[in-house]
């Protein structure tokens, strides 16, 4: 069963999706995004209150790497929160719709939790050249903007940042990409769940300059950084992915915002621990978890006009 201070299988999260829906089919729906290389279906989850038009909508997505565990694990959260608590959350769905990808890349998840702790990538069969076999293609690196950029590794179908052998190779970049192309005007904000370093991080990744109005992502994560300090004291830095990372192409975020035209596309970087960094314990979920409903809130507020 689901639980939220551990880190859930993929089977326990599928079939929680799945039992949320049919215990509360008037707001929450579950769908098919696509299938993984491996043939798992990638489950969206929409949590609508209905009326009639379109409401603007914010998307949370999350595990596109495969070791970041808290990632799928506060998406779920979220996701959770607003619809056992939709009486106290009312005003929250009432606005605005809400889109779940909690679980984008399911084979390097199961691959994670079975073979290889460290495993980011996600499982499609690749060649290096003469007998070196490698698997796995980085999603983030997979996403179709500026193609043209890139660094040596991803090129190495052995590394662990290879970008794969084409924009949007992956049927995962696929789904992701389908989904958001079909609903970009409703879509006002995509927050894509990582870890860990403690940053929320707007484009570019890609290129060291910024987008014209980054000034806005920037105040708009301002806002949501301070609403985590308020809860529980944790410290998120602020600033572009390249400046704060290094530039790398291919992420999704700087396709949502610069080729799907999705003003508010931001990188979430979660809290690291453990040994390894991705290995946070699984005694911080809840804190990190609740500090992370508190971002979204701010984010999903701003979804609506005048608020
Ligand atoms: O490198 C990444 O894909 C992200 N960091 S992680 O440690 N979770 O792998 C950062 C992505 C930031 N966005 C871009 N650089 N486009
Ligand atoms: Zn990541």
């Amino acid at each position: 069963p689901i639980s939220f201070t551990k880190y859930n299988t993929e089977l326990e999260i599928s079939r929680y999706l799945d039992q949320l829906a049919r215990s509360h089919p008037e707001v929450v729906t579950v769908f098919p995004l696509g299938r993984s290389v491996e043939g798992r279906v990638i489950k969206g989850v929409r949590v609508s209150s209905g009326g009639g038009g379109l409401k603007p909508a914010i998307l949370l997505e999350g595990g596109i790497h495969a070791r970041e565990w808290i990632s799928p694990a506060v998406v779920l959260y979220v996701l959770d929160q607003l619809v056992t608590n939709r009486h106290r959350n009312a005003h929250l769905i009432n606005a605005t719709d809400w889109y779940f990808v909690p679980l984008l890349n399911p084979d390097g998840y199961v691959y994670s939790m079975s073979r290889d702790r460290m495993w980011r990538k996600n499982r499609a069969k690749t060649w290096r050249h003469q007998n070196t076999v490698c698997s796995g293609v980085d999603l983030n690196r997979n996403f179709g903007l500026d193609h043209a950029q890139f660094a040596a590794l991803n090129y190495d179908p052995c590394s662990g940042i290879y970008r794969g052998p084409a924009p949007f190779s992956e049927p995962e970049s696929r789904a992701l990409r389908d989904f958001i192309m079909a609903n970009r005007m409703q879509i006002k904000i995509y927050l894509s769940f990582h870890s860990f370093g403690n940053y929320i991080l707007y484009p570019w990744g890609h290129q060291g300059a910024k987008p014209f109005d980054w000034q806005s992502l920037e105040r708009l994560a301002m806002k949501a950084s301070e609403a985590i300090s308020r809860n529980s004291g944790a410290k998120y830095r602020v600033g572009s992915s390249s400046a704060m990372l290094g530039a790398a192409a291919g992420g999704s975020t700087d396709w949502v915002k610069g080729y799907a035209g999705i003003q508010y596309a931001y990188t979430i970087e979660l809290p690291g621990g453990g040994k390894w960094g991705f290995d946070l314990p699984e005694k911080d979920i809840m804190s990190v978890s609740s500090d992370v409903f508190e971002a979204v809130k701010v984010f999903a507020s701003f979804t609506v006009p005048e608020s």
